[in-house]
């Protein structure tokens, strides 16, 4: 597929992505979920990556969904548009590796439930977040209901989902929504910092923690913790990741992955 919206570039194990319609805000469109599917079905099957980095290009991460294309749809249409996003935001969510928001300007609407569904967001000093979709008659289409209560708690996700406030980074990371903000000239330096560190670790160890602790959390402390013991276990084998993490600590030397 050649991609108009989506430019990536894959350096050191890091696929960046950046979302590239500057005129509209970087607004979510049907050609942006198709090419993100296609993207994220390329980067999956690459065994280089490691870490995915997803930023926007200008003054927005991302504005929201696209309002222009919405007005048009009927309830049917407005349902479809809404499951296709989710089912995308869930599959970002799922990809094996991690996937680090660089949220550099507005995350609204269907820009944070974005945002929301990769496994951390560093934001720039300058970011914006905001669920304004009551302001449309609408509400968040992409899960952002249920995403936004589970990462900062359903007291602090009704107000922000309520009021439609545009709160900015550093009350983002008050409420645990962005987990570090750096100046806005140093933001992608400081992100893929913390993307090659990743990428550094033992790649299945890393797989193993994103997917574990996802599992988990949708499955009682019990089952979630069988699923830890199986996936601690598998890192034991001869030859295995583990076995050389622990060997080359032991050996004073860096581990050979
Ligand atoms: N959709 C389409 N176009 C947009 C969007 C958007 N979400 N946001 C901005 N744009 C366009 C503007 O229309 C404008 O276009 P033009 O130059 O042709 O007039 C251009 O981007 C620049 O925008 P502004 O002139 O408004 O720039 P400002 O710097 O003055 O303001 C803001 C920036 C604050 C980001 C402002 O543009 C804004 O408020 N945008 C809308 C934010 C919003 O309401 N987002 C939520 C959208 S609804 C949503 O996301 C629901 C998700 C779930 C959908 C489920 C599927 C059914």
């Amino acid at each position: 597929m050649s991609y108009d919206i989506l430019k990536t570039q894959i350096n050191e194990g890091v696929a960046l992505v950046t979302i590239s319609r500057p005129k509209a805000m970087n607004a979510l469109n049907t050609a942006f979920f198709d090419e993100m599917n296609s993207l994220l079905d390329e980067l999956q099957s690459n065994d280089d990556i490691r870490v995915m980095v997803l930023t926007g290009d200008g003054k927005a991460f991302v504005a929201g969904a696209d309002i222009a294309e919405m007005v048009g749809k009927d309830q049917a249409e407005g349902q479809a548009f809404s499951k296709y996003g989710q089912e995308t935001f869930s599959r970002i969510e799922s990809m094996t590796f991690p996937v680090i928001a660089a949220v550099n300007g507005f995350a609204l609407g269907g820009g944070c439930e974005l945002a929301m569904s990769c496994d951390f967001r560093i934001a720039s000093s300058k970011a914006k977040f905001g669920q304004p979709e009551v302001n449309l008659g609408l509400i968040p289409g992409y899960a952002g209901t249920q995403r936004m209560a589970r990462l900062i708690g359903k007291a602090d996700a009704m107000y922000l989902l309520l009021t439609a406030d545009m709160i900015n980074a550093d009350e983002a990371l008050r409420l645990k929504l962005v987990q570090k903000v750096f100046e806005p000239e140093v933001l992608m330096e400081e992100v893929m910092k913390i993307a090659k560190n990743i990428a550094n670790k033992g790649p299945k160890a890393v797989q193993k923690v994103k997917e574990v602790t996802h599992k988990g959390l949708n499955s009682d402390f019990q089952g979630g913790s069988d699923f830890e013991a199986e996936h601690f276990g598998s890192l034991f084998g001869e030859g295995s990741e583990g076995k050389e993490g622990m060997t080359a600590f032991l050996e004073k030397r860096k581990p050979n992955w």
